[in-house]
């Protein structure tokens, strides 16, 4: 697959999508979404791939935002639709079934913050730099960070963050869990894929039943939610996972599951 503004590389089950436009930050324009957008339906389709790890490329930024330059001269038609293709890009990151983790290695701010909370976790460098900084451009985010900020650090800070545009250090992102680990810079990479490595090991039916289930059940009220988590566990029974996984416990060895 030839791409311009990203590179995709697969290994041993772990696919990672790197957003490659150094010089402009690597930040967002029409052309990258539609790259990351048919990068990730080729990691959904990939039967040897469990989890897509998100990152950008050189040392400075994830993703400084979607693209500026791009946005200066377009109308309120491109505007929607540039929104929407956004959107778009987001919501399949989100409601793909693999697990998908951001590594942030600088600059994650207005689309790129949105970009990484679209990701199921996040895990920063110590380099990490988050923000929505939209309003000082005159406009309000545009791929969701507005629904998704209150989602993860409450509605409180997201609105303090989305009203004063205001960037945060990393360890602040740790502070009101917009991150989950903050690493040394060169050790990022190798945690986000020792991670990675962790859930692949596991039964891959059960890590994609529990990313419907925690997505479902978040929105909406808690008896459905029960609802949901208990199908979903009862499917469970109907695979060969479950069957290796208690096998395996009760023979003392490790399971070698098929995702089946
Ligand atoms: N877009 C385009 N180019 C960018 C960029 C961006 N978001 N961020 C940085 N660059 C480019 C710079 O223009 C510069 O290019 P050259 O001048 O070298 O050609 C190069 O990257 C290096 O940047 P700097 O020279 O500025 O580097 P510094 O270290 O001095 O500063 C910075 C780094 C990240 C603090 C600064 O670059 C910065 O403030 N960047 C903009 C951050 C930002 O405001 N991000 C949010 C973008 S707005 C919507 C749809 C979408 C959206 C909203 C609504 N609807 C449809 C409703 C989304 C909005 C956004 O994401």
């Amino acid at each position: 697959m030839e791409f311009k503004n990203i590179i995709l590389e697969k290994e041993a089950g772990t696919a990672t999508l790197t957003i490659n436009r150094v010089k402009a930050l690597n930040a967002l324009n029409k052309d990258t979404l539609m790259e990351i957008k048919e990068a990730v339906e080729n990691v959904q389709d990939d039967k040897g791939i469990d989890v897509l790890i998100i990152t950008g490329a050189g040392n400075k930024a994830f993703v400084a935002g979607a693209d500026i330059s791009y946005m200066l001269n377009i109308n309120a038609m491109e505007g929607r639709e540039f929104g929407l293709l956004g959107q778009k890009v987001m919501r399949l990151l989100e409601t793909m079934d693999k697990p998908v983790i951001a590594a942030i290695n600088g600059f994650c701010l207005g689309g790129g913050c949105e970009l990484a909370m679209a990701c199921d976790f996040r895990i920063s460098s110590e380099k990490g730099k988050f923000g929505q900084p939209e309003v000082g451009l005159g406009v309000t985010p545009g791929f969701g960070g507005t629904q998704r900020l209150p989602r993860i650090v409450g509605t409180g800070m997201a609105k303090q963050l989305l009203y004063t545009g205001d960037m945060i250090d990393a360890y602040e992102a740790l502070r009101i869990g917009l991150v989950n680990y903050v690493v040394p810079s060169e050790n990022l990479m190798d945690e986000v894929k020792n991670i990675a490595g962790k859930i692949t090991a596991r039964g891959q039916v059960a890590v994609r039943f529990c990313k419907v289930a925690v997505n479902e059940g978040i929105q909406t009220d808690i008896d459905r939610a029960m609802t949901v988590e208990a199908d979903l566990f009862g499917i469970c029974f109907a695979t060969e996972d479950q069957k290796e996984g208690m096998k395996a416990f009760v023979e003392k060895r490790k399971p070698g599951f098929t995702g089946k």
